[in-house]
């Protein structure tokens, strides 16, 4: 396939949005220059941390001594159960209330790990909790969708290097999700295919943006990504949603985050701050059979783990814009060993 060496917009058939690459900006290769602030390693358990075992929380309430996972309901929930007032609509004024859960998860007791860390089990483990929630929270009334997300690092919003998650379950679509419904779906109608089904094997076939693959998932820099090391994780069966993945398919996954975790953190030479959520199927009968379960890796970072790339000015107010490629970003990856 041909690759485009000067100034190109590429396509995002996820949400129907371009991004501007610019790989004539980057003309020199990677130097590697990294500038080392690595944090001291955290305790393995921290008396002042609101996630670990035994300790107390802002909001009162006293986490039990876990010795696995533990899941419970955020203290300060952005959307709440019982959400009412009615709505508003008033011209272009328009408000309507939006109910919701919102969930906290600490993979493991252990304030010093990252995922990278863990054992394979552990994190097996944390998607089979994954899977639950995802189970309980789409059957309950009213719930739309269940985005399973973390963000990590201090860079990202994250307070407390405890390793944790989060679980929201919306009333209503959230905007990424009902973009992402109205590609996929859009797509599957008009070709009676898997828009992601198709994408990943013209991937599997030209190899360049691949970064990882098991039996189960494969990870890659997708074609139109944003942020300069944006990965996505894609099962490669057509999988809907994290509850219908098997017991088999959920250790592949955990294998797979993994790998892709210590690959980031060798690339960065340090524990390294991002965003990961999971898109799953909503509840909406148009998800089926278009949507194909799949996570998305943002990490913030351009070159080291203290140089990070700002969405500012042209990005804002106009669009995306990336200068390293895809493709130079997925070689970098796959050479971080463990492919
Ligand atoms: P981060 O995943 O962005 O670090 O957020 C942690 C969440 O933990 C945040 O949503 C919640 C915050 O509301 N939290 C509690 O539920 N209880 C606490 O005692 C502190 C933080
Ligand atoms: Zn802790």
């Amino acid at each position: 396939m041909k690759m485009l060496e000067g100034a190109h917009r590429r396509y995002n058939p996820l949400l129907d949005e371009w991004v501007l690459v610019s790989p004539q900006r980057m003309q020199r290769p990677w130097q590697g220059e990294v500038e080392r602030t690595a944090p001291p390693a955290p305790p393995g358990y921290d008396p002042a941390c609101y996630l670990c075992p035994g300790n107390a929380r802002v909001g009162g309430a006293r986490n039990p001594v876990y010795d696995g996972i533990y899941i419970f309901d955020n203290d300060f929930p952005a959307l709440q159960a019982a959400a009412g007032g009615g709505e508003v609509d008033d011209g272009l004024l328009r408000a309507q209330p939006e109910a919701g859960i919102c969930r906290v998860i600490c993979y493991t007791p252990r304030h010093d790990l990252t995922m990278a860390e863990m054992p394979v089990e552990t994190i097996a483990a944390v998607t089979a909790a994954w899977a639950e929630e995802t189970r309980a929270l789409m059957a309950r009334p009213g719930i739309q969708s269940v985005m399973v997300f973390e963000n990590r690092g201090a860079m990202m919003g994250s307070s407390n290097p405890h390793p944790h998650g989060q679980i929201w379950a919306n009333a209503c679509l959230p905007n990424v999700l009902a973009k992402e419904l109205e590609q996929q779906a859009g797509y599957h109608e008009r070709q009676g295919e898997c828009l992601l089904c198709n994408y990943l094997a013209q991937e599997l076939e030209r190899g360049e943006r691949i970064v990882a693959e098991n039996a189960g998932f494969v990870a890659l820099a997708p074609y139109w990504a944003i942020w300069p090391f944006e990965t996505l994780v894609l099962p490669r069966a057509h999988q809907g949603r994290l509850d219908e993945l098997s017991a088999e398919a959920r250790a592949q996954l955990a294998e797979m985050f993994q790998r892709l975790l210590a690959k980031y953190e060798r690339l960065f030479e340090a524990p390294f701050p991002y965003s990961m959520g999971f898109h799953q199927a909503p509840a909406a009968a148009r998800a089926r059979p278009g949507w194909h379960l799949h996570a998305h890796f943002l990490p913030p970072l351009l070159r080291s783990a203290t140089v990070r790339k700002f969405m500012v000015g042209y990005e804002l107010m106009a669009m995306p814009q990336r200068d390293l490629t895809p493709e130079a970003a997925a070689a970098r990856l796959r050479e971080m060993g463990g492919g």
